[in-house]
C-alpha cells in the first residue's frame, strides 16, 4: 500500500518572505507514530509543509492520504484533502482540530479520527485493507501507550529541524485549564497517561547526540514516572527542556532529580499576573502560587525559563502587558512566550463565548493567538492586539534583555541569560538564514553548548 502523509502548514509558515524559526523545531511526531502501526511492506512518504515546500498537483497519487490539520492550518489542511479526493484518493485526517469540529472536517475527508489515534488507527488499517473503511472513528475509554510501535523517525527530515530529538512520552495532562484543548480532546476517557518508564528510556536511547525536547504537555504531572525516568536518565549525559507547572516547581526534590537528569530550560504556564483570572479559567494548580518563588527555584537549579502568558482574560485591562513585562523583566525570565486569549473550538472557554456571543467570527486562519477572535471585557480589540505586539517588544528590548541578566543571582547565569535571550529573538534573520540552507540541525551544536556551558546544579 502507498501511503502519504501530510503535516499541513498555516500560510506564513510557507512564506517566501520570512518564516520564523519557531517554525523549524519541531518534526511531526504525531503522523510518525501512526506511520509507526504501518506494515513493513508499505510505501510511506511524510512530508512537513511547514520545513518543505510541497506542490500538490506534482505529487503522485498514493492508495491513502493521512492529513492532520491544527486548527490554523485546517484551511490548508482542506485544500489538499479537497485536491487528493478528486483524484480518487481516500483521505484520512484526524488529531485537534477534526475532533473540536468532526463534522466541518467529515466535509473533506473520506474517514476522520476524534481522540488520540493509537486506538483506532490500527482498526481502520485493517478495515481500509479489508475494503471496508468507516466514515469515522472515534476514540474510547480505553487509552494506552502500552505496546506503542517505535515512532518512525526515519521518515523525519532531521537536518530540516533545530530539534530533530524532539519526544513525548506522555498524553495529556492532570489538570483541566478550561482554554487548553486538552478536556476536549481527551473526551469520553482518560486525559493523562505515560508510557511504561522503561519504553520511554528506550526511546530516548535511539536518538542520537545530546540535546532532547520533550513535547509533553507536563512532563512533570506524574510524580512517580517522572522521578523514575529522571533516575534513568541520570547519567546518560543529555541535556533537555520540557514543560511544567508552577505548582510542580514548587514540589520539593522533584525539580532536583530532573536537573541531575539534564533539565536546562523549562517552559512554564503562568497565563497571567492577574490573579482574579486563574479561577475563572479554572487554572486552579495556579491559584494562590509564587510565582517569583518557582522562577528563583529554577533559576538557583541552573534551569532556564520559558514563560507563558495570556493576554484578554476577562480581569485583563489596558495595563495587562506593562505589568506582565514588567514582572518577567525583574524576574530575570529569559523567554517568554505570549498569546491573546483564544476559544478554541469545543473547549470550555469556546462554549461560555458562544453562550455570551462574544465570538466575533470563525476564520480559523485567525484562530492563532496573535489576532482577536472574540470581545474582550476589559478593553478594546484595538487595544488588546496592539498591547500584545508591544509586550514581544518590549521583552525583548537589548534594554531589557539586560535588565533581565542583571537580575540573575550570578556571573554565569547573566552570561547564560545573554547568550540564550539575546540568541533566541535578537538574531531571527540570522535563523532565517540557516532555514533556507536547509540545514537548520548546523544550529544544535550551539544551542547544547549554550545549554551545557551555563547550567545545572552547583554541587551541593
Ligand atoms: C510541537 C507543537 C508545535 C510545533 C509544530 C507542530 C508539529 N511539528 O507537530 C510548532 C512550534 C510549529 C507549533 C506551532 C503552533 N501551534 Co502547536 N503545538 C505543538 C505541541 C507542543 C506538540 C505537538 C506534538 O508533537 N504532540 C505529540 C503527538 C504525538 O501528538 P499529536 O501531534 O496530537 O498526534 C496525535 C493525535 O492528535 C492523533 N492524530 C493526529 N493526526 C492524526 C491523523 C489521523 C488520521 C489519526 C488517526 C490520528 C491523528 O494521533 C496522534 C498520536 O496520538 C502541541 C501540544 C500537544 N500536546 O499536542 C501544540 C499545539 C498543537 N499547538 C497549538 C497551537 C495553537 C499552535 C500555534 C497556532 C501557536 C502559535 N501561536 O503560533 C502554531 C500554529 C501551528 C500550525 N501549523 O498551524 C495548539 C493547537 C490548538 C488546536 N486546537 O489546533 C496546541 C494543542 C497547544 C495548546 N495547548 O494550545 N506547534
Ligand atoms: S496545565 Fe497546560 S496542558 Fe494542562 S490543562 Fe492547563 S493549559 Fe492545558
Amino acid at each position: 500500500m502507498r501511503v502519504m502523509m501530510i503535516l499541513p502548514a498555516l500560510t506564513e509558515a510557507t512564506s517566501p518572505l520570512f518564516r520564523p524559526i519557531k517554525y523549524s523545531l519541531f518534526p511531526p511526531l504525531g503522523l510518525a507514530t501512526l506511520a509507526g502501526y504501518l506494515d513493513e511492506s508499505d510505501e510511506v512518504t511524510l512530508y512537513d509543509e511547514h520545513v518543505e515546500r510541497i506542490d500538490i498537483e506534482a505529487l503522485p497519487s498514493p492508495d491513502l492520504l493521512v492529513l492532520q490539520p491544527y486548527i490554523t492550518s485546517a484551511r490548508r489542511s482542506y485544500e489538499i484533502a479537497d485536491h487528493f479526493r478528486a483524484r480518487g484518493v481516500h483521505v484520512a485526517m484526524g488529531g485537534l482540530h477534526v475532533t473540536s469540529l468532526p463534522e466541518e472536517a467529515a466535509q473533506h475527508a473520506d474517514t476522520v479520527f476524534t481522540g488520540p489515534g493509537e486506538e483506532q488507527w490500527p482498526l481502520f488499517l485493517k478495515d481500509f485493507r479489508d475494503g471496508a473503511a468507516a466514515r469515522r472513528y472515534d476514540s474510547t475509554a480505553q487509552r494506552t501507550l502500552a505496546g506503542l510501535p517505535p515512532v518512525r523517525r526515519d521518515l523525519i527530515k532531521r537536518h530540516l529541524y533545530l530539534v530533530p530529538n524532539s519526544i513525548v512520552v506522555s498524553r495529556g495532562c492532570p489538570h483541566h485549564c478550561d482554554f487548553c484543548y486538552k478536556d476536549a480532546f481527551f473526551e469520553g476517557g482518560k486525559s493523562f497517561y505515560t508510557q511504561t518508564v522503561d519504553d520511554a528510556l528506550s526511546e530516548i536511547e535511539r536518538l542520537p547526540g545530546r540535546h532532547l525536547y520533550f513535547l509533553d504537555d507536563h512532563l512533570l504531572g506524574n510524580r512517580r514516572f517522572a522521578e523514575a525516568l529522571f533516575d534513568g536518565m541520570a547519567g546518560m549525559g543529555r541535556l533537555w527542556q520540557a514543560a511544567g507547572t508552577v505548582n510542580s516547581v514548587l514540589q520539593p526534590g522533584l525539580l532536583e532529580r530532573a536537573v541531575d537528569a539534564g533539565l536546562r530550560s523549562l517552559f512554564v504556564g503562568f497565563e497571567t499576573v492577574n490573579d482574579a483570572n486563574l479561577a475563572e479559567r479554572r487554572k486552579n494548580q495556579n491559584i494562590g502560587k509564587d510565582y517569583g518563588a518557582a522562577v528563583r527555584r529554577l533559576h538557583d537549579a541552573g534551569v532556564m525559563v520559558n514563560a507563558s502568558f495570556v493576554f484578554g482574560l476577562d480581569q485583563d485591562g489596558p495595563d495587562v502587558f506593562d505589568r506582565t513585562v514588567e514582572w518577567a523583566v525583574e524576574q530575570g525570565i529569559e523567554t517568554a512566550t505570549f498569546h491573546i486569549m483564544t476559544p478554541y473550538p469545543s473547549t470550555g472557554l469556546w462554549k461560555q463565548m458562544e453562550a455570551e456571543d462574544h465570538i466575533v467570527h470563525r476564520d480559523w486562519d485567525l484562530y492563532d493567538t496573535r489576532h482577536v477572535v472574540y470581545r474582550p471585557k476589559g478593553m478594546t480589540p484595538r487595544q488588546l492586539e496592539d498591547g500584545y505586539w508591544r509586550a514581544y517588544r518590549d521583552f525583548y528590548r537589548w534594554s531589557n534583555i539586560w535588565r533581565g541578566a542583571s537580575a540573575q543571582p550570578g556571573r554565569h547565569e547573566r552570561m547564560r541569560h545573554l547568550a540564550y535571550a539575546g540568541g533566541w529573538k535578537k538574531f531571527e534573520p540570522a535563523w532565517d538564514m540557516l532555514i533556507r540552507s536547509r540545514r537548520t540541525v548546523r544550529a544544535m551544536p550551539a544551542l547544547e553548548r549554550t545549554l551545557a556551558a551555563f547550567g545545572g546544579r552547583k554541587a551541593a
